[in-house]
């Protein structure tokens, strides 16, 4: 256990909270909303770990003023929420569900009543069906249909929402839902995947245009990246870490930030017209970063279809996703990105991080989460020790405020500082709940530096 007082963070440092629409949400086929990509992938045989769906998750949708309440007494500035694409547009174009957007009217004006920061999220992979069923992001109109959801979005929002966030992790999105088929819409399309993020970069870009057309709050992308640790000092495992590098931390980063796609295997995907470029690099105003750990690489065997191969890092204490806990490597990230960037670079905010434990009530109704808390606070001073070193964090969010369903895992893993039973929706703050509450607190009070 940490005893250590975390060290001050600047002033106006925004400690936040994060979640998703269809990991919490529930209420599937209430007040008009339509079917997603991942109502159909969870509801198909053997794709979710424990054969659960998101139909009722956490009850958030009915439960949303109650989980604002321990929102409010953890005392965060701001909740990172999403906004699901088939409540507002359930066919993905065509006509706007005003009910679906009334549920985001009230958690909005509820947070801000609690003296919250409302920050949406408008993709967090929940796709609209009927737009899977014409080619999802293979098909570029999917693009457009994004930003007439964001300018709705925006339109009835737009006065309230503190920080926009287009898309999240769409590396992730393309890779576990597109290039290995686990996560939805459940293609195996390798590398021939890249128009899946091409397709994307462009919604973000021309949902960018149509967010600044509506609103004066700040736009961002949440990314997922991860350090690379290149195992291995042939020239052949450099070029495999070069490779990842290009894939993972690169790809949707160096055209959003000006520089065109990387080079790399299959990268030039073929579908930039003349023009996306620009679209895409649109101005944003901060760089959402989701980190959670390390990838270490070497060079694949003869013949392996992918020119890197990821391996295990040894040394590391390891989360119930068996991901390994490495805060080193936030602060190698963020300097990563800094250098890498150097004046492109957006401020940063951590739009995630958090771990994935066996949390279960004691005999007391409590539950401990000293690993969770370990977990956070060297993810903090991580972070902490970045901004000495000159990178501009303003933010970080904790994944999650609750234990949710877990994609492909389904119920099987537990990432809130707020403990559910699933079976009576009930909610327990966790032991790592009170510790963040007391680290907020303290922060707030501390000079800045
Ligand atoms: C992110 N990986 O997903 C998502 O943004 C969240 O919705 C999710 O609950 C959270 O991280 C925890 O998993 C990821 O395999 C899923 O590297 C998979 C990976 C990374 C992030």
């Amino acid at each position: 256990m940490p005893t250590a007082p975390l060290p001050q963070f600047p002033a106006g440092f925004r400690f936040g909270v994060s979640t998703s629409a269809y990991q919490i949400e529930g209420a599937v086929d209430e007040d008009g909303r339509g079917p997603s990509i991942w109502d159909t992938f969870a509801r198909s045989p053997g794709r979710i770990v424990d054969g659960s769906t998101g139909d009722v998750a956490c009850a958030h949708y009915h439960r949303y003023a109650e989980d604002v309440a321990l929102m409010a007494r953890l005392g965060v500035g701001a909740y990172r929420f999403s906004i699901a694409w088939p409540r507002v547009r359930p066919a993905g174009g065509g006509p706007v569900n005003a009910a679906g957007l009334d549920f985001y009217d009230r958690l909005v004006d509820e947070l801000l009543a609690h003296g919250v920061d409302p920050v949406a999220t408008l993709f967090h992979w929940d796709l609209p069906q009927p737009l899977e069923d014409a080619g999802g992001w293979l098909n570029r109109d999917t693009a457009h249909r994004f930003a007439e959801y964001a300018d709705a979005t925006a339109a009835r929002l737009g006065d309230r929402v503190r920080l926009w966030i287009t898309l999240n992790e769409p590396f992730i999105h393309m890779s576990l839902g597109h290039g290995m088929g686990v996560h939805a819409p459940g293609r195996m399309l390798l590398f021939d995947a890249f128009p899946v993020a091409h397709h994307q970069l462009l919604a973000h870009g021309l949902a960018v245009a149509a967010l600044r057309a509506r609103t004066a709050s700040p736009v961002a992308i949440a990314n997922n990246y991860s350090p690379v640790r290149v195992l291995g000092d042939t020239e052949a495992d450099a070029a495999a870490g070069a490779a990842y590098e290009a894939l993972h931390n690169r790809l949707f980063t160096d055209p959003l930030l000006g520089r065109g796609y990387p080079d790399g295997p299959g990268f030039e995907p073929g579908v930039v017209r003349d023009g996306d470029l620009a679209v895409v690099a649109a101005p944003i105003d901060v760089l959402g970063v989701n980190y959670y750990n390390p990838t270490g690489i070497r060079a694949p065997d003869e013949g392996s279809p992918l020119p890197f191969e990821i391996v295990p890092l040894d040394g590391y204490p390891r989360t119930a996703f068996d991901w390994p806990v490495a805060p080193d490597g936030l602060r190698e990230l963020l300097g990563w990105l800094h250098r890498t960037y150097g004046d492109d670079l957006p401020p940063i905010q951590i739009t995630e991080s958090g771990c994935a434990y066996d949390d279960a009530p004691d005999a007391d109704g409590r539950v401990h989460d000293p690993e969770r808390i370990a977990y956070l606070d060297g993810h903090l001073r991580a972070v902490r020790a970045a901004i000495d070193d000159g990178v501009d964090v303003t933010g970080y969010f904790v994944w999650s405020l609750l234990d949710n369903w877990e994609w492909a895992e389904g119920l099987t893993k537990r990432f809130g500082l707020v403990h559910v039973d699933y079976a009576t929706a009930t909610r327990t703050p966790k032991s790592s709940y009170a510790w963040y509450r007391d680290v907020i607190a303290g922060a707030a009070q501390g000079p800045s530096t």
